[in-house]
């Protein structure tokens, strides 16, 4: 069975206590709890991780490559805009990706339309809120 990994940034494990107008009044708990849900429609298994610290994501990249893992999605929170090492990470790897994005990056401070990952993604879903995960674990699927 096919296997994928959901990888959550800096301040998402916040998710649910602050800024709902922003990123909706689901805890990350929430969210990966409907995924596992999903998964097992699709025929697929999931795994998951946050991490509030790069090096960790990285690691847990390579950990994700070691083990076979057919494919990642990605909300790299805030390393979005910063992270040549996360990229450079999933470009290492090959491991195919699909980054998400709860808010519309393009619509927030123009800092935010930058992102270190889009052009070497499969796609990018952005501002669908928890929605966009589900989409990008059904890609798999199909
Ligand atoms: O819209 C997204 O999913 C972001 O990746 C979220 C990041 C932000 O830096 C990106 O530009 C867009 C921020 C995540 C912070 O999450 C919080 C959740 C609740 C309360 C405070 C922060």
């Amino acid at each position: 069975m096919r296997e994928i990994a959901v990888i959550n940034g800096p301040n998402l494990n916040l998710l649910g206590t602050r800024e709902p107008e922003i990123y909706g009044s689901e805890s990350l708990q929430d969210i990966n709890q409907a995924l596992t849900t999903l998964a097992t429609e699709l025929d697929l298994q999931v795994r998951f991780m946050q991490s509030n610290a790069e090096h960790e994501i990285v690691e847990y990249i390579h950990r994700c490559h070691h083990e076979q893992i057919s494919g990642i999605i990605i909300n790299p929170a805030a390393f979005t805009h910063t992270s040549v090492a996360i990229r450079d990470a999933l470009l290492g790897t090959q491991i195919p990706f699909i980054e998400v994005h709860l808010s519309n990056i393009h619509a927030r401070e123009p800092f935010r339309a930058k992102s270190w990952l889009s052009d070497v993604a499969i796609g990018t879903i952005t501002g669908l809120g928890s929605q966009g995960y589900a989409m990008a674990l059904r890609y798999w699927a199909d």
